[in-house]
């Protein structure tokens, strides 16, 4: 039975980089508050938060998750229901955390005292700042030798600035954490405490007029209005406050649950709006409105919605529909989820996050509504995919089952693209890096036993002219009966853009019957399948029979199609043909000190520079680099940079290869002679 009141639900994220503990406190958390028995650790893959197959292969969370957790008392005496969402550190699986931030009423960003700011550190807050989500940061690894808090608190005001308010303080030898709020601070703390004290004070007396006037008065707040003015700050990101933990040791995480309660907005604080930026009621009176934001396909149970309730009361007997498609969704049951552990609710309110199985049509980013209320929320923006590769069945039978499964593996990942080539009939996955490509591929065979081969995808490279050429062919064969006759005279030039149409006749007085005229039409677009340079397609060609002749008797389509394929091959080896590469705009981002290496590295790569700029303290260097090279790029730039670096591809257009690039291209492709003889 769920009796928790909204007022008092809070709903957060675990963001950060890899490594930094996001998991390690969500399993310590379980076990203190006794949903789980025992200490659960992702290094020894008893996790019960990363219990997924592939989480405890790689010892890493690789899909988002929520918790909910009741605490049954704090010792202040606040009631608490915490719903948090663990989401992968690796650059690999950002999709994830920007799904997460979506329904998140805050971020707590994680960062490994030890480690200090790291990539993944700075691409949260990134994500925090662009999603304008409330901020909290949790430091972790106070544990670990050579490490103190002091330090990684600075770092972390040094780049955030002084929003960032220290909440407890650790106290020697991690003996015990004290809250700067408490009534009797420890000595050896007293003056950090004071000073955060005053910062938390005149953060808090400026959220509102009637503060601003009692603190100028006074002086001084009371603790009920510095918690009033300090929730508000918080939501309104002018307060991050920062917190710290030892969980190895169970150390700070009392006052981590107790600053939970007191300063993080709870959904009546922070609405979820719609896509016109209109808040959802989320009052349980209100109509039920619920945003799906994940889905998984799960081996035994099929399709799970997870559902963040934005508003109402859901039960498993209301009337709901999906809102964008109109359709009614019967609900079977409501689960909280607590990572590998579930449990059936009765309902759910704002903040809450339930797993609904077997929906019909409800997919991810909809809303789901109670019959009779429209509600459309705004799409998720993900970023493209920066790594590719071809994937072939390791066995041949299983080729019709890699579709399937690729589809299962995209359908519940939204940054994992599958796309057949029309070009090349490659089988290409599109992800966020090589990790990302592994993984879905570890779950197409743990899932539907497929086994496959990756490879680097082959480059769609096409071939056309770059001059006018002459193309002539006289087909003529005298075997036994009736011959074969046809005499094609054609020029071939490049074709300019604003022509629409490649093929023309400009024959006259009858050389070669109209009726014809499709023959060749068909024999030059057979030719263009496999161009003269090395077998790739011929694109912006203009191909124009002017002339030829014909027999009464053994002229035939047949034979025109033959000879008019091999007049297009003649002209095209005359009018000086080439090779086309698919060029692709990269955006780069990168810190200051590593913009040589890149830059020399896109030089090295046949890379132009278009244009350089300053965005946010990264530098931004746009470039065009062909697409042999991009396949790859993003573990090479990650290598390069130490991951500090990213980029966005997007296809720019086909130019010519340079003539010694294409001879090695050339050389390598397998030139398949013209078999137009049928
Ligand atoms: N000594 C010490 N080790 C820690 C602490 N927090 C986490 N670890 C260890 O660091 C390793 C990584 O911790 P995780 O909790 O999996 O890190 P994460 O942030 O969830 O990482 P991703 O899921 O990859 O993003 C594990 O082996 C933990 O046992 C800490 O506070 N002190
Ligand atoms: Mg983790």
């Amino acid at each position: 039975m769920k009796d928790t009141n909204v007022v008092d639900v809070r709903n957060f994220m675990l963001a950060g980089h890899s490594g930094s503990g996001k998991t390690t406190l969500v399993d310590t958390l379980l076990f203190t508050l006794g949903v789980n028995d025992r200490q659960g650790s992702v290094a020894n893959g008893s996790s019960m938060a990363d219990y997924l197959d592939e989480e405890k292969k790689h010892k890493t969370t690789i899909s988002a998750k929520s918790f909910t957790l009741t605490p049954s008392k704090l010792a202040s005496g606040r009631k608490l229901q915490m719903t948090i969402l663990d989401t992968p550190g690796f650059a690999d699986f950002a999709g994830q955390a920007i799904q997460a931030a979506r329904v998140a009423g805050a971020m707590v960003v994680v960062v490994d005292a030890h480690a200090g700011l790291q990539v993944g550190t700075l691409r949260s807050w990134a994500l925090a700042e662009k999603m304008a989500l409330p901020v909290a940061v949790l430091i972790t690894g106070l544990d670990r030798e050579n490490t103190s808090f002091e330090k990684a608190l600075s770092a972390v005001q040094k780049a955030w600035g002084n929003a960032c308010v220290p909440m407890v303080l650790p106290l020697a030898n991690l003996s015990g954490v004290a809250d700067i709020l408490s009534a009797n601070v420890p000595a050896e703390v007293a003056d950090a405490a004071a000073s955060a004290r005053d910062k938390l004070m005149e953060i808090a007396a400026e959220t509102e007029d009637e503060l601003t006037e009692k603190f100028l008065k006074d002086g001084t707040l009371s603790e009920d209005e510095i918690a009033r003015g300090a929730r508000t700050a918080m939501a309104k990101r002018a307060l991050m406050p920062i917190f710290a933990i030892a969980a190895p040791k169970g150390l700070g995480l009392t006052e981590f649950m107790e600053g939970v309660a007191r300063w993080f907005p709870s959904p009546l604080d922070r609405p979820m709006k719609d896509v016109d930026g209109k808040a959802i009621d989320p009052s349980p009176n209100a109509p039920f409105v619920g945003f799906v934001w994940k889905t998984v396909n799960d081996p035994f149970v099929g399709p799970v919605a997870f559902v963040y309730v934005a508003g109402g009361t859901l039960n498993a007997e209301l009337d709901v529909t999906n809102a964008a498609k109109g359709q009614k969704e019967h609900i079977v049951s409501l689960l909280n989820l607590a990572g590998k552990k579930s449990a059936v609710v009765d309902k759910a309110t704002a903040g809450d996050i339930v797993a609904l199985a077997k929906l019909k049509a409800t997919a991810l980013g909809e809303a789901l509504c109670q019959t009779g209320t429209q509600v459309t929320f705004a799409p998720f923006v993900f970023p493209n995919p920066v790594a590719w590769s071809a994937v072939t069945a390791k066995t041949q039978g299983d080729d019709d089952k890699i579709g399937t499964a690729l589809h299962r593996v995209a359908e519940e990942d939204p940054t994992i693209h599958v796309e057949r080539n029309a070009d090349t009939h490659e089988m290409v996955l599109a992800a966020m890096g090589d990790l990302h490509i592994a993984v879905a591929v570890e779950r197409m065979h743990s899932r539907n036993h497929v086994e496959v081969t990756l490879s680097t995808p082959k480059v769609p490279y096409k071939e056309t002219v770059t001059a006018r050429g002459e193309g002539h062919y006289k087909h003529k064969k005298q075997t036994g009966g009736r011959g074969q006759y046809g005499e094609v005279y054609m020029f071939i030039e490049p074709k300019a853009p604003s022509e629409v149409e490649w093929f023309a006749s400009k024959t006259v007085g009858g050389s070669i019957p109209g009726n014809f005229l499709p023959a060749i039409h068909k024999g030059f677009a057979m030719a263009m399948e496999r161009g003269c340079v090395a077998g790739f397609p011929v694109v912006n060609v203009k191909a124009v029979v002017y002339d030829g002749s014909f027999h009464d008797v053994d002229s035939s389509e047949i034979a025109f199609k033959i000879a008019g394929s091999r007049a297009f091959r003649d002209g095209m080896s005359k009018a000086r043909p080439v090779l086309l590469e698919p060029i692709m705009t990269v955006r780069i981002s990168v810190p200051d000190h590593f913009m040589g290496d890149v830059s020399g590295d896109l030089s090295h790569k046949r890379g132009r520079i278009v244009s350089m700029e300053t965005d946010e303290g990264m530098q931004v260097i746009v470039a065009e680099i062909p697409q042999s090279d991009i396949f790859h790029y993003c573990a090479e730039l990650r290598s390069m940079t130490g991951g500090r670096a990213s980029f966005e591809a997007t296809f720019a257009r086909y130019d010519v290869v340079p003539s010694n690039v294409a001879q090695k291209i050339i050389a390598s492709a397998v030139h398949v002679k013209d078999s137009d003889e049928e």
